[in-house]
């Protein structure tokens, strides 16, 4: 199984990256922030009280996005693998989800974090505002204040797949193309074979 994590502040174009590379690997796509907003439209309680976070920038509660992600792995136990888009965005959110994918047999393969300026991200972010009609992209002290959550409580996901070996940065700037070129050549080192070096193997019993 693929699972990959796509990483980055919020504007980086891990919306955008996903999409291509759903297309591309026939993955399913796991946006946490997708999901939230599927509540919102829908009106339930749970929508209801992430709203008011999202709109402010805010992170919603750790145990709402598990309780989340943990359904949506049941109900797709047939998929090739998984693109997670916005998770997770806390150290707990990782570790659950080392847990949940552990309980169905499988791991997260790599994360690719896209790197981007703040400057870059207000941009980008005010520009989407005027079409997304996202409270959370129209007005420019929410998106920085996004942008301030990301570095104080989301940063520190990335020192825990570097832990694992399985972290890769990327420069977000540029086109779209050439990045999501980038983000394959890494995706397709993950996949494939190990193939054991009898040299290596002849080395270590040497040594
Ligand atoms: P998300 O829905 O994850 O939204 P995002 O980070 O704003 O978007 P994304 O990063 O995917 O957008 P993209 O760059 O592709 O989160 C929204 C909120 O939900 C959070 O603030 C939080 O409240 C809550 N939430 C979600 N997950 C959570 C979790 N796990 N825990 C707690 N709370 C959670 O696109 C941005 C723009 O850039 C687009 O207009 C795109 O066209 C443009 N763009 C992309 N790539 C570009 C490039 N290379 N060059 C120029 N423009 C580019």
């Amino acid at each position: 199984m693929l699972n990959i994590v796509l990483f980055g502040p919020p504007g980086a174009g891990k919306g955008t990256q996903s999409q291509k590379l759903i297309a591309h690997y026939h993955l399913v796509h796991l946006s946490t922030g997708d999901l939230l907003r599927a509540q919102i439209t829908q009106g339930t309680v749970l929508g209801l009280k992430a709203k008011k976070l999202m709109d402010e920038g805010l992170l919603v509660p750790d145990e709402v996005v598990i309780g989340m992600i943990d359904s949506a792995l049941q109900e797709k136990k047939e998929a090739a693998g998984f693109i997670f888009d916005g998770f997770p965005r806390t150290v707990p959110q990782a570790e659950s989800l080392d847990q949940l994918l552990a309980q169905h047999q499988t791991r997260v393969s790599c994360m690719v974090a896209l790197e981007v300026g703040e400057e870059e991200l207000v941009k980008r972010l005010l520009e989407r505002g005027k079409t997304s009609n996202r409270p959370d992209d129209q007005d420019e002290s929410k998106i920085r204040r996004r942008v301030n959550v990301y570095n104080t409580e989301t940063a520190q996901v990335a020192g825990y797949y570097a832990n694992q070996h399985k972290f890769h940065a990327l420069n977000g700037i540029g086109e779209i193309e050439s990045i999501f070129g980038q983000i394959c050549q890494i995706i397709d080192q993950h996949q494939r074979p190990v193939i054991e070096s009898p040299i290596a193997a002849t080395d270590e019993v040497k040594a």
